[in-house]
């Protein structure tokens, strides 16, 4: 990723000539008369690093808002036209973007520029508005973006809408200056086990977008389906893309991506600043290329294609005569993932692998890791590829749970903490992901009709009230493994091995499956927003009453997206 010196400078950005107050604490907003504390009537998500209400009237848009951008700012006019057809759809309003709108403006002026504080990075933004200007300065296109998104959250939720409505438009007086506490904010879909088509991976990026997500993780593959189109081996997805879990070939599919279908996801990311990283797990979860190419198994002889719901199958074989073969898969199989997406990074999985040697293990993640280099990439895994040698700058996903937190620092540390330590060791930064936080397949309470529950029930205030820091230090806090400096960011994980309804059991008819965007919404909806503010927000403006709060008037904004939001019980929602 194009990045920023750190992030973490989000609690000490110089704010300019401007005097910024920090927020009062979110307890102050709460207590307020309704009305009287300006701040209180807002509900920004993930939360700015610093926000004043000026007590100033709004600003007013009207048929005369226009948009300003200088035609030399980068990209600036492309971030300006997104935010004036979000506008003019909401608003019934022309909202002209160009150098002169301004002039020819007889009602308020949103003005982008890319001229603003390089020592907020990348994706930092100021925002001033007041009387009848807005102001959203960043450094680059990407902090405009971020920007515009704030902006977003400042008008009504009509906002929202593709239809126009007669509200009153109006974007409160205020100065913001924002930055990221971490640079990556990732989320995963599980399209492996179960497959979205095109129009689903965009809905789920509109709502990455809206919350300040940058990444898109997709784990392409897994023991139940493989969706990327790879030349050299067309069978992966001829055979790999025939199932999907509890869908046998033949009972729909292919549920892979073309070539033109990726580059398609890639363009919508990149058109919200979000990267596509993606992953092809291995050597376990490996079972739909196991069916799809015999030469890398031990006895030469393709697996019959998987469609169940079990884990710990069988591994990609890794005796040292079936090397040159299992490298050559490799190297296609990372090549194409390399080519066709736009992040620096590539995820190799590595997870949940049974009955391998660690000398295999090693070979299995050097070998992906030399492969990966030579496309320039990063290498990325699940924690446990932090036992093997990891070459400079990669990545390790952090998915471990309280258990594991909990034996940190004692004598018997467990095996995923030996992991830990070895990456950090090494040099590798972390991107925290528990799975008792932030995996989003987890049932929100014991009557969700989808997901599991292995790591237990993760309701509202547990997939927020978390911090990257906390989760790789022992419980107490008395010993702490990562740096901040080695934080590179969160992620929520999407898993789909139990999308359909019913899932305290097996399914027994193909009728249980809903709708892959009704599962993401149910489940994303109000958490996927919690943990973009774990990544995004300074831990000084964070707390979970204020969040609440927050969340509740965000929920008005989901109805006017039609996303089928999980009304948890213990979230006091308006009518
Ligand atoms: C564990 S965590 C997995 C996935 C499952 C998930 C379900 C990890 C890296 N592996 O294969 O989908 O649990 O919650």
């Amino acid at each position: 990723m194009s990045r920023s010196p750190r992030a973490a400078l989000a609690a000490t950005v110089a704010v300019g000539a401007l005097a910024f107050v920090a927020a009062p604490l979110p307890a102050n907003a709460a207590d307020s008369a309704a009305g009287a504390d300006p701040l209180a009537d807002l509900a920004l998500v993930p939360q700015p690093s610093h926000v004043a209400a000026t007590g100033a009237d709004p600003v007013e848009l009207g048929a005369g808002t226009v948009i300003k951008v200088h035609p030399l700012d980068d990209g600036a006019a492309s971030v300006g036209e997104g935010f004036a057809e979000l506008l003019r759809d909401a608003t019934g309003y022309a909202v002209p973007v160009g150098q002169r709108a301004a002039g020819a403006s007889r009602g308020a002026t949103i003005e982008l520029s890319t001229r603003g504080d390089a020592a907020l990075g990348d994706e930092g933004y100021t925002i001033q508005a007041e009387g009848t200007h807005v102001s959203l300065e960043a450094h680059t296109a990407e902090g405009l973006f971020r920007g515009a998104t704030t902006l977003r959250q400042l008008l009504p939720p009509e906002v929202e809408s593709a239809e126009a409505s007669d509200v009153a438009w109006a974007i409160p007086s205020v100065d913001i200056s924002d930055a990221p506490r971490y640079d990556y904010r990732g989320a995963m879909l599980d399209v492996g086990r179960r497959f979205y088509p095109v129009d689903d991976v965009k809905r789920f990026i509109d709502h990455m977008a809206l919350y300040k997500y940058n990444a898109l993780h997709l784990h392409l593959t897994d023991d139940q389906g493989w969706r990327l189109t790879v030349d050299a081996r067309p069978e992966l997805t001829q055979v790999g893309a025939s199932t999907q879990s509890g869908w046998k070939p033949g009972t729909g599919g292919p549920w892979f991506y073309t070539k033109a279908d990726y580059q398609e996801i890639v363009k919508y990311a990149a058109d919200h600043f979000i990267e596509v990283v993606p992953e092809i797990d291995g050597p376990s979860h490996a079972m739909a290329a196991k069916a799809s190419i015999p030469e890398i198994n031990c006895d030469g002889k393709a697996v019959a294609p998987y469609s169940g719901f079990d884990v710990g199958l069988p591994t990609i074989c890794l005796t040292p005569e079936k090397r040159a073969e299992v490298r050559a898969y490799l190297q296609d199989v990372f090549t194409e993932a390399a080519q066709q997406s736009s992040s620096d990074i590539v995820h190799i999985g590595g997870d949940e692998v049974p009955s391998t040697t660690q000398e295999q293990m090693d070979w299995y993640v050097e070998t992906s890791a030399e492969v990966l280099a030579e496309q320039g990439k990063r290498v990325m895994g699940w924690h446990q590829i932090g036992a093997s040698p990891l070459p400079e700058g990669s990545i390790m996903q952090w998915w471990a749970d309280a258990g594991d937190q909990a034996s940190i620092g004692t004598p018997n540390e467990r095996p995923d903490v030996r992991e830990l330590r070895n990456a950090l060791a090494q040099g590798a930064t972390v991107v925290a992901s528990p799975a008792d936080r932030s995996y989003l397949d987890m049932k929100y309470d014991a009557s969700v009709p989808y997901g599991l529950s292995w790591a237990g029930l993760v309701d509202l205030e547990r997939s927020y009230d978390w911090d990257p820091i906390s989760v790789t230090s022992s419980t107490d806090g008395s010993v702490s493994l990562a740096t901040e400096e080695q934080i590179e960011g969160v992620e929520a994980a999407l898993w789909a091995d139990r999308a359909y309804y019913g899932s305290t059991k097996l399914p027994t008819s193909l009728d249980q499956f809903i709708p892959v965007s009704q599962y993401a919404d149910f489940v994303s909806f109000p958490r996927m927003p919690a943990i973009a503010e774990v990544g995004w927000s300074a831990p000084e403006v964070r707390s979970f009453d204020d969040f609440e709060r927050r969340i509740v008037q965000q929920a008005h904004r989901w109805d006017e997206m039609g996303i089928g939001y999980y009304k948890a019980p213990d979230v006091p929602w308006e009518e």
